[in-house]
């Protein structure tokens, strides 16, 4: 396990208040069978066009949770609306499909009631870089306790091809007939300079490598952001399966420290023609939870409240 912690933290007695058993941070199993991949697997099956990259990424983020024999009973997948967006009804743990751009807001309000869960979400990059990039950069600096991967297919899917934040410059859809004229947003250099302290891309067709950084992102302890390339067979004729693997390069491969921020932000600006994929930066930093005196153990959801009386309270607003 690279000595890494889960996100699922300890409290003092070593338990984890969903009667799963935890020890330096790692979860161990009890009362419970293995994750499995079956287990993991609804009936329904996703409607995707061939050729989506959704459907890699889907299958990476169970493979995942197998890998990490991550409880499905204490892990909840977020999401907003568009394509890969419908992701949480395919994975068989706790989901919820929000509003696009609102995932994160309701995520962390989850997050803050019952801090002893798993949490995941996944967007698009409409959703994530778009409409909801204001959440997205405080989410980034407050550094909760989640992991966030944004399927990056450079296009809004759902709603029929138009151009996303993502988009190159010239991109002629719907929306932009005669070409974006407007620079696309670099989701890399945003979450280093906000306060991410897990910034990763990968890439749909990699599922190997992919599967590696979520794995790691899962374990990190704070925001971990696994930006995904996912091409979109119907709306995006530039950023093919055929371009990627002529425009795409490994981190590893060139011999990057991501310990390494100023490396790191002048690798996430990429290198003339060719694009990065891999563990970009990483740091640790308290959490946000952790300097919240109120979560230091049970979870609020848990919490007694049977003694507390509001009416005092609410009598402020007769
Ligand atoms: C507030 C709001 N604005 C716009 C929409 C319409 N809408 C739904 S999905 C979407 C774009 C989806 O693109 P992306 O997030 O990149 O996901 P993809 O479909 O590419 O996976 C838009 C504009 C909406 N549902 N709600
Ligand atoms: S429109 Fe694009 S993103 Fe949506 S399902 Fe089809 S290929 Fe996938
Ligand atoms: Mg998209």
């Amino acid at each position: 396990m690279d000595g890494k912690e889960f996100k699922v933290p300890m409290n003092g007695n070593g338990s984890n208040g969903n009667g799963v058993e935890v020890s330096h941070g790692l979860k161990v199993l009890q009362d419970r069978k293995k994750t499995t991949m079956a287990g993991l697997t609804p009936k329904e099956l996703p409607t995707w066009c061939g050729g989506c990259g959704d459907f890699n990424i889907l299958f990476t983020i169970k493979n995942t949770l197998v890998e990490l024999d991550i409880d499905p009973a204490s892990t909840a997948i977020f999401s907003g609306i568009g394509c890969g967006s419908k992701t949480p009804h395919f994975i068989k743990t706790y989901g919820f499909e929000g509003l696009h751009g609102r995932s994160l807001p309701v995520a962390t309000g989850t997050l803050l009631a019952n801090h002893h869960l798993n949490v995941i979400v996944v967007t698009g990059d409409g959703d994530g870089y778009g409409i909801g990039g204001n959440h997205l950069i405080h989410t980034m600096r407050r550094n909760f306790n989640m992991t966030h991967i944004i399927q990056n297919n450079e296009v809004y899917g759902l709603t029929k091809g138009q151009y996303s934040p993502t988009s190159p410059a010239g991109f002629r859809s719907p929306s932009t007939p005669q070409g974006a004229i407007d620079t696309p947003v670099n989701p890399i250099s945003l979450a280093i300079t906000m306060g991410a302290t897990y910034v990763a891309r990968g890439y749909a067709y990699e599922v190997k490598h992919l599967q590696k950084l979520l794995a790691d992102g899962i374990r990190h302890k704070g925001y971990a952001l696994i930006d995904v390339f996912q091409p979109c067979s119907t709306y995006n004729k530039i950023n093919t399966i055929a371009w990627y693997k002529e425009h795409l390069y490994k981190l590893e491969d060139s011999g990057h420290d991501p310990a390494d921020k100023m490396l790191a932000l002048s690798k996430a600006m990429g290198d003339g023609d060719k694009l990065p994929i891999g563990l970009f930066y990483r740091e640790n930093r308290p959490t946000y939870e952790d300097s919240m005196p109120q979560l230091n153990g049970v979870p609020l959801v848990k919490k007694d409240i049977s003694d507390i009386d509001i009416t005092p309270m609410l009598q402020r607003f007769k």
